[in-house]
């Protein structure tokens, strides 16, 4: 049976803003009053999925981990807000299988980050796309490695032009309808 809990699988490229609006997000939900945990993609790798790298088994193996946590917390009723790249479809699934199963349906939202591969290029915060096209990074995510466009997700996030509390709050309205 459903027991309230969420979990948010934020996913997009590196760059697209999943940090930070998973960040406000997880603001915006202890202002209402709930118990939210958040596991940040790049936190996650210096903790749980500390020596792993980039392959797809790694990669994989990184977002089942982050999965596998979000899924007992949603359980017991709490909402995990998760910012991995995850950036294939089949483990997205599995996922959001193994989250219905603990938490009920409707326990999962998969929400797409939507900023394009040209905008994440573009603004290249960390210079990580310019050192990617340079060949210093090996299989980067949209460069040289894939990135499976969800077909499923809850919540599509267009970030172009929009302010992050404005797209922090599209997915809370979500989070807000799904649980009570
Ligand atoms: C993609 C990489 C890579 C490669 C290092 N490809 O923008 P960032 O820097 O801060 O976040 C990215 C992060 C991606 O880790 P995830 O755990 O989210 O990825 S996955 O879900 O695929 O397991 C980026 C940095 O790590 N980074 N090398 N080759 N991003």
């Amino acid at each position: 049976a459903s027991t309230g809990g969420t979990v948010v699988l934020c996913t997009g490229l590196s760059g697209a803003g999943k940090s930070t609006i998973a960040a406000r997000l997880v603001e915006l939900l202890i202002e209402a009053g709930r118990t939210v945990t958040l596991l940040d993609g790049d936190e996650v790798r210096h903790s749980l999925s500390a020596g792993l790298g980039f392959s797809k088994a790694d990669r994989d193996t990184n977002v089942r981990r982050i999965g596998w946590v979000a899924a007992r917390i949603a359980k017991h009723g709490g909402i995990a807000v998760c910012a991995p790249i995850a950036p294939y479809a089949e483990v997205r699934a599995d996922v959001r299988r193994e989250v219905e199963a603990q938490a009920g349906p409707g326990g999962f939202l998969l929400v797409h980050v939507a900023t394009s591969l040209a905008d994440c290029e573009a603004r290249d915060r960390k210079g990580l796309y310019a050192r990617a096209r340079a060949g210093e990074i090996p299989a980067f995510t949209g460069i040289s490695d894939p990135y499976e466009t969800p077909t499923d997700a809850e919540v599509t996030v267009e970030t172009a032009g929009r302010s992050v509390d404005e797209c922090a709050r599209q997915v809370l309205e979500a989070v807000l309808s799904r649980s009570s």
